[in-house]
């Protein structure tokens, strides 16, 4: 057991001032019991607490550290950039720089607005769409989550499903009220909804990443594509994770598979506050002040935030990055399946390039109903004993695993060799 007393103390000051102690729900541990470290430096692949101990990281701030932490070139760009000042509430060349790369790496990326998180990014793309279609109401997919704006808290993922409240408190009729609710893997339910020509944009995580990781089933999400298409709805992808993650063009150059607008956060910021949506430039040519939807932000556009994205999207021009992640990936995949047979202990790994989940007590992964059978008190058992050893994996059974480039092959031998301890330790209990 780890000396863990500052991370004790500060959390008892915490829950003083802070909701929980925390600023973010799923941070504050209760999922799997016991009290969050609070985190005093990243470096790489590891992260160091308060107390000074030293964790091999695969939650990388929930997808931002795809590099893994304090990347010299992103340190750098940042430090530069301070240097001429934080904030100026104007047009700066490095957003345009940003902007410009992105619409070079991710497909139908016409033209693109930079916001503060991945939850505005969605909000501001939701208006866009109802502003192009004329139409008030979404599909969103029951267990996908978009982050916490009144409309897409209905049978959300995440923090919200893990806290048993999918559909949150304190959000009116009226803004849940046009959010209609698809099951993932499922093109009949959708059909189901579109079929009445009302609905403004279906949207949804390309791999659904926030009830653990559900990769998309073939044909699934060309289906999405063809159902918009038949129905006159816009097609939203969320890639918020899996922008710059699964490739340099996300989920659309992954699976071939074109969005009317797209939403990005985490890896774009570089480890800074970034959100960004963008797309067709027949709707994007709708957002204000170039037309009637209404959308702003003081800090958007951050110059400090465009010089760590910047940064951070120059490396991943690299296609070694890619190439990296994906062994790292199929490594901890195919290790893991090889520990599960080994053990006996009913559980299943799920991948998508550099996602993955070990999902407990279920043999099936593909929809929300699937998943939320999973043994949550297991995969508590299995959190903390991977902690106990050294390893930080996200502290609840309905996130993802993220894997960073920073990870070597001892890294991963070690991980594995951890897995093997504690789930063989769980099954002999
Ligand atoms: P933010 O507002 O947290 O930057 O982004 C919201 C969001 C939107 N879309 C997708 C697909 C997302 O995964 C997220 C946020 N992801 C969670 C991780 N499951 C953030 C972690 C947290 O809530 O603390």
């Amino acid at each position: 057991m780890k000396n863990q007393q500052k991370s004790q103390a500060f959390f008892e000051r915490a829950k003083k001032v802070l909701p929980g102690g925390v600023n973010s729900p799923v941070r504050a541990f209760l999922a799997v019991g016991g009290d969050p470290l609070f985190i005093e430096s990243a470096r790489g692949a590891y992260v160091t607490d308060a107390d000074g101990n030293v964790y091999l990281d695969y939650v990388g701030s929930w997808g931002p550290m795809i590099l893994g932490h304090s990347h010299p070139k992103v340190l750098s760009a940042v430090q530069q950039a301070v240097e001429n000042g934080l904030s100026f509430g104007a047009p700066t060349q490095a957003e345009v720089r940003l902007a410009e790369l992105m619409s070079a790496y991710v497909p139908n990326l016409e033209m693109v607005r930079f916001v503060n998180s991945g939850t505005e990014s969605v909000m501001s793309a939701l208006r866009a769409a109802r502003g192009a279609t004329g139409r008030e109401r979404i599909v969103k997919f029951e267990g996908c989550y978009h982050g916490h704006s009144d409309s897409m808290l209905v049978k959300a993922g995440s923090g919200a499903l893990t806290s048993g409240a999918p559909s949150s408190s304190g959000v009116p009729t009226g803004a849940a009220g046009d959010t209609l609710v698809a099951r993932y893997n499922d093109l009949a339910s959708v059909r189901a909804l579109l079929k009445n020509r009302d609905v403004a944009a279906v949207i949804v995580e390309p791999v659904a990443a926030n009830m653990g990781v559900v990769p998309p089933q073939d044909g699934f999400l060309q289906g999405l594509r063809e159902l918009c298409d038949e129905f006159g709805s816009l097609l939203i992808f969320d890639e918020v994770i899996t922008g710059f993650r699964l490739a340099r063009g996300g989920a659309q150059e992954y699976y071939g598979v074109r969005a009317d607008l797209v939403t990005f956060g985490k890896i774009i910021g570089g480890g800074m506050p970034v959100g960004a949506y963008g797309g067709r430039r027949d709707v994007m040519s709708l957002v204000a002040p170039l037309g009637t939807v209404y959308q702003a932000g003081t800090l958007s556009g951050n110059p400090v935030a465009m010089a760590a994205g910047e940064a951070m999207l120059l490396e991943l021009a690299d296609d070694g990055v890619y190439d990296r992640l994906e062994v790292l990936g199929r490594r901890m995949e195919e290790g893991i399946r090889t520990i599960l047979q080994q053990t006996g202990i009913q559980a299943l790994v799920t991948r998508v390039g550099s996602l993955l989940c070990l999902f407990f007590g279920i043999d099936r992964a593909d929809s929300y109903d699937s998943v939320r059978a999973a043994d949550a008190a297991a995969y508590a058992r299995y959190f903390h004993g991977m902690l106990d050893r050294g390893f930080y994996l996200a502290p609840a059974q309905f996130e993802a695993m993220f894997l960073s480039a920073a990870l070597t092959d001892e890294d991963l031998d070690a991980t594995l060799g951890a897995i093997r301890e504690v789930l063989t330790q769980m099954k002999n209990a």
